[in-house]
């Protein structure tokens, strides 16, 4: 039994090795979410999880924490910040010929290597208090994240629904070390920041914010990009633009983000110039280029059917152009019927682009 002088003493050092392990914040807290299951039910119960099948496929063990891990009685969070220094900037969201990816991905995937960084961190604690119980979590379990991070007083619930800190906005991913340690625990975020804005539930190209901090996945540019397996519903194609993997626009409107600072990860720096390149180039990969390129990298996640289904619609939006055109001429037959729809959705575009320009300049 440790007594409550070293558990207090514990928490400094878990914090100063946190920091030292490249984690922006760290913040213990409890394991008490029946605010959050609550919530958690009433989202579910209203379909907006949509597809994604393992947000209601565990039962309690999301919202308690001890059914997911036996033991634990408190949650370490931590925060990383993930925007590159030497990133194009997200005017490329505005230059439709391009494509617009996500900053969180334009590197090299962060659950491994947030993970291996929790996993140091517990065992610098076990160096100090001997063998104790522990788990390390990033995105990949049945957690809530955002929950356990504001009673952690990492930050609070945007109207974006993202876990914003007033000194750091809100591109940065959140991890967990579950613990059987019953270490001294900090204050919740108890502050709301946003206030009368509502930047965000204004910008969302698909109205996916449906309130405030609830978002509906069904109709979320990032679930459409990644989570969605099949055809994008056409009544989104066109508000997608150029975003070809995930969407930032509740974030980058938000005033908060102008307090983000540039990612000490020099792993999470683009790769194949993912922050500029044009949508026809990326869509002239092959499956073999598609899978070297992108080893390592979360977009891998979706495959090559899927990464063409998003850059097929990238080109719908794009403006007309011959290139553009023959691009997706080029891929009008490819063996999948989800890539070929999608395909023949965005060469309608196009025609129509073209032969509105035609008519315009016969006008
Ligand atoms: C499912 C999921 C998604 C879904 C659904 C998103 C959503 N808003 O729920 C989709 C695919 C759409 C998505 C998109 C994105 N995601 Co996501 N996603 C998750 C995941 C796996 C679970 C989130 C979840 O539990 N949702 C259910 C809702 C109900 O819970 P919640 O989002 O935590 O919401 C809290 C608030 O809504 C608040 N709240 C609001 N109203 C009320 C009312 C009451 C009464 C109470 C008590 C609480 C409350 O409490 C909720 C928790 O209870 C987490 C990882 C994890 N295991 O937690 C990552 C995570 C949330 N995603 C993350 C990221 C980065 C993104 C994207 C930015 C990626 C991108 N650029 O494309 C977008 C942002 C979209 C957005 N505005 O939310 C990060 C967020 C980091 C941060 N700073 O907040 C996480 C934490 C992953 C990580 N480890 O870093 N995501
Ligand atoms: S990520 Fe994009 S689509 Fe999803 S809620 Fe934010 S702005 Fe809307
Ligand atoms: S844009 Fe405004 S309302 Fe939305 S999360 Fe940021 S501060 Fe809050």
């Amino acid at each position: 039994m440790l007594s409550d002088d070293t558990l207090a003493d514990l928490a400094e050092l878990i914090k100063t090795w946190g920091r030292e392990l490249g984690f922006q914040q760290v913040g213990i807290t409890d394991t008490h979410l029946e605010a959050h299951e609550a919530h958690l039910n009433t989202w579910l119960d209203k379909g907006y999880h949509g597809e994604m099948g393992f947000m209601d496929k565990h039962g309690t063990k999301r919202t308690r924490p001890a059914e997911l891990e036996p033991g634990t009685q408190r949650v370490i969070s931590v925060r990383m910040d993930y925007l590159p220094a030497e990133v194009e900037s997200t005017k490329v969201l505005g230059q439709p010929r391009r494509a617009y990816v996500s900053r969180y991905a334009l590197g090299r995937d962060y659950h491994k290597l947030m993970r291996k960084r929790l996993a140091q961190l517990a065992k610098q604690i076990e160096h100090k208090v001997g063998a104790f119980g522990y788990r390390a979590f990033v995105d990949s379990a049945p957690v809530m994240e955002r929950a356990l991070a504001q009673k952690a007083g990492l930050g609070w619930f945007g109207k974006n629904a993202m876990l914003l800190n007033p000194k750091a906005g809100s591109l940065f991913f959140l991890g967990e070390l579950y613990t059987d340690l019953p270490l001294p625990v900090d204050a919740p975020f108890e502050e709301e920041h946003c206030g009368s804005c509502n930047a965000c539930r204004t910008a969302c190209p698909t109205g996916a914010i449906v309130d405030d901090k609830v978002v509906d996945s069904r109709k979320c540019i990032s679930y459409l990009t990644i989570e969605l397996h099949g055809a994008i519903p056409v009544e989104y194609r066109r508000a997608m633009g150029n975003r070809i993997y995930g969407c930032d626009d509740c974030q980058l409107v938000c005033p908060f983000t102008r307090f983000t600072r540039a990612t000490q990860e020099d792993d999470f720096a683009p790769r194949h110039d993912l922050d500029r390149a044009s949508l026809v180039r990326l869509f002239t990969w092959g499956e073999e280029e598609f899978l070297a390129k992108t080893a390592g990298s979360p977009i891998r996640r979706i495959g090559y059917e899927r990464w063409l289904r998003n850059i097929a619609v990238g080109l719908g939006n794009a403006p007309w152009s011959e290139a553009v055109e023959a691009a997706l001429w080029a891929r009008r037959a490819f063996p999948s019927e989800l890539v070929r729809e999608h395909v023949a959705w965005a060469l309608e575009e196009q025609r129509f682009k073209r032969e509105t320009r035609i008519a315009t300049a016969a006008s």
